[in-house]
């Protein structure tokens, strides 16, 4: 992975500095660098001999694996063989692979067919490490799971792991279209080289497969919901068959967005219908050939009935007979239908944040067995913060997944550094309450809750032919988190942000803990300055670039920020209470009760169920103008900070990254800045407050904000 040009210029600094610590990268090796590990634990955590059997693709690639990690990690690889004898060991495999593995008669029952276990133990009487798993998958991330010990320093001495995935289907989503373009995409364009494909085999796709392997993601959809039906015509599934050869090793299927009107654009249908006869036969036996292409091909992916992309209700269908359509065409092959649940109609004059729930609640139990409905984290769109979306716990007889945005469309693209660990973990441990307290999202998502089967989660991804992947080194800590997340939704995002910072910069103590500390804080300090207590939807039209809370006009009233906003000179927020709009009644009735309550909603949501007046008291003692203003404030306040913190550890980091971080950081407080003035300009405009004592007046003119534009901004919509 690593370039001969780094080598060289890892030569070219030294003699210049003298440092290691000036060894340039360019993040490349995301968190799988596997750099020398820190002086004093390379001689505990020698492995003497790799034991693994080498016939299948995947134990091939494990092998490979874990021979690159010990080589970076303990600065030689270890001897491979068939079974172990030497003291120090590392013995890998599946009782079936590894007869040194049968042999110990391990109960490996409870690690289903993606779960490992690691254990210090004896091995034919010498002392040994055991990686073992049911299946060579689970062996492949147990032996990611020991690397990983390795490099964040943990002792490895007398271990005794056992982990099994809490979720069955762990997929990232690309928004990607044919021509290399990434909606909501940030980090340049699509990996994914189609016009190359099949015959060009870019060894980056392996690359990105290590990548999420090493997290436990096992799916990936390769093309953008907003889809083009090309993608399942003979010519394009021939690329595909051909990326999932790739990924099948590391233990990744693919999945398809399916675009509903495939029967009439590439079948030579007049209908899509999904009660007709011939539109039924065509989707059999469009699944024929794509099973026939792609053995272990995962299934669909589908935005239907959804800002303009065709779908059942074309035809006066339901949602569920549009999944069933699909779902009972890959039925045979054991394919899925991820139907999303992000829907809300132009002809609709109800808040945009209860259409789902109104349109698929009715449907509870209507769907096929393979058919799981995927939910956005909150009701609106990926906001910096939203509460949790109401469909979770309200749909006990229909699987739900969870989609959480991982590029960041709303939380400054990738130039902000914004770690989303708080936000997935805030919205995992939300407490639904349909089934008494501890009913959080998380037992919903793992099927606890209401005894599902059928469980997942999907992450838009934010990777692009960027050298670094996802735009800015930081953003890979947000493609980390969701994996580790995916594999087990009630882990700490404040232990995940430890063991990536480890990963990605080293184990130097005083590193790591800044590095945390501005991560941690890093969320909050984007809701602080683009609108906190609730506000939402307040960003530029379409191309979603900074500020826009005077957003008006145009196709739609729900596309705008007015919308959302509501700001009079008498109050600002959008009234969801009983007294409202009633989308509290969504919620459970302990949760509604308190979103009903405007002195006992959380502050963080004031705004988003309540309209209150300018003059509130709030908990701080300030009034609500007053506080948004000091929120304003804080948020580019907390940017200044960590800008403060980063120029610390200047020596400490490689100057390469340091150099981009740094100037990414410069960035993300101009723009920071951009907002508060901006919004404040406007909100006061609108509020006719005086600004607080002490606090500085915008830098311009409210016209000079509105007046700016971005033709040219990254990933919009086409
Ligand atoms: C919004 C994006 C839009 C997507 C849509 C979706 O702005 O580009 O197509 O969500 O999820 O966040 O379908």
């Amino acid at each position: 992975m690593r370039r001969l040009r780094a080598v060289a210029t890892v030569f070219g600094l030294l003699a210049l500095c003298g440092s290691p610590l000036a060894q340039a990268e360019d993040g490349y090796d995301l968190w799988l660098r596997y750099a020398p590990a820190e002086a004093g634990q390379a001689g505990a955590t020698r492995v003497t001999q790799l034991a693994i059997a080498q016939d299948t693709p995947t134990q091939r690639a494990t092998r490979d694996e874990l021979l690159r990690g010990l080589q970076g990690l303990q600065g030689q690889a270890p001897a491979t063989a068939r079974d172990a004898d030497r003291d120090g060991a590392l013995v890998v495999g599946t009782p079936r692979s590894l007869s040194a593995i049968a042999r110990l008669r391990l109960d490996l029952d409870d690690l289903g067919q993606e779960g490992y276990l690691i254990r210090t133990l004896r091995v034919d009487g010498r002392p040994a490490t055991v990686v073992a798993a049911n299946t060579d998958v689970g062996v492949l991330y147990g032996a990611f799971a020991y690397l990983r010990l390795l490099q964040t320093g943990q002792p490895v001495a007398e271990l005794d792991l056992r982990e099994a995935p809490k979720l069955r289907h762990r997929v990232l989503n690309h928004w990607d279209d044919l021509d290399r373009h990434v909606e909501r995409g940030y980090a340049g364009q699509s990996i994914w080289d189609w016009h190359r494909l099949p015959g060009w085999r870019d060894p980056r796709y392996t690359d990105y497969a290590r990548a999420n392997a090493s997290l436990g993601i096992n799916g990936t959809v390769l093309n953008n919901v907003n889809a083009n039906a090309d993608v399942l015509t003979p010519m394009y599934l021939e690329k595909v068959a051909a990326l999932a050869d790739v990924f099948r090793p590391w233990g990744i299927r693919v999945y398809l967005s399916a675009r509903f009107s495939a029967p009439i654009e590439i079948g030579g249908l007049d209908t899509a219908d999904p009660l007709d006869p011939a539109v039924r036969r065509w989707w059999r036996a469009k699944a024929d050939e794509v099973y026939a292409a792609i053995p272990d091909f995962g299934g669909f992916l589908v935005k239907a009935n959804s800002e303009g992309q065709p779908g059942p209700q074309d035809y006066g269908r339901s949602h569920a007979d549009g999944a069933n359509l699909l779902a009972d065409a890959l039925a045979p092959h054991g394919g899925i239908v991820m139907w999303r649940a992000f829907v809300y109609s132009h002809e609709e004059p109800d808040d945009r944040h209860k259409q789902a729930y109104t349109e698929f609640v009715p449907h509870d139990g209507a769907f096929r067995d393979n058919v799981i409905v995927q939910v956005k984290n909150g009701a609106i769109d990926f906001q910096p913060r939203e509460p949790f979306h109401p469909l979770f716990g309200a749909m006990p007889k229909t699987p739900l997944m969870m989609e959480f945005q991982i590029t960041k469309e709303y939380l400054g693209f990738s130039t902000h550094l914004a770690y989303l660990g708080p936000l997935y973990e805030e919205v995992l441990r939300a407490d639904t309450q349909v089934q008494g307290p501890g009913s959080t999202v998380a037992r919903v998502l793992d099927g606890s809750l209401h005894g599902q089967r059928l469980t997942g989660i999907a992450g838009v991804a934010n990777i692009g032919s960027d050298r670094n992947w996802s735009g800015s080194h930081f953003d890979q800590a947000n493609w980390y988190a969701y994996g580790r997340l995916a594999w087990n939704p009630e882990r700490s995002s404040r232990d995940i942000a430890g063991e990536w910072t480890r990963m990605t910069f080293g184990n130097d103590p005083a590193v790591v803990e800044p590095v945390v500390g501005m991560m941690m804080a890093s969320r909050e300090a984007v809701v602080d300055y683009t609108g906190a207590l609730g506000l939402h939807h307040l960003m530029g039209r379409g191309h979603h670039y900074g500020p826009g809370p005077w957003v008006d006009g145009g196709p739609r009233a729900d596309w705008t920020s007015i919308y959302y906003h509501r700001a009079t000179p008498g109050g600002i927020g959008f009234d969801r209470s009983r007294r409202g709009s009633d989308a509290v009644s969504q919620y459970a009735p302990p949760v509604a009760d308190v979103f009903d309550d405007p002195d006992r909603v959380p502050e963080e949501l004031l705004l988003w169920f309540h309209h209150v007046p300018w003059d509130r008291p709030m908990a701080s003692g300030r009034p609500l103008w007053d506080e948004l203003v000091h929120r304003y404030d804080r948020g580019v306040a907390t940017v200044r900070g960590m800008r403060d913190t980063w120029a610390g550890l200047d020596g400490r980091v490689d100057a390469e990254r340091h150099a981009q971080v740094a100037a990414f950081l410069a960035i993300q407080e101009q723009e920071a800045q951009w907002w508060r003035d901006a919004s404040i300009a406007y909100f006061q405009s609108i509020s006719g407050r005086p600004l607080p004592a002490g606090i500085a007046p915008p830098a311009h003119l409210l016209a000079y904000y509105q007046a700016l534009e971005f033709p040219h901004a990254p990933g919009d919509t086409r």
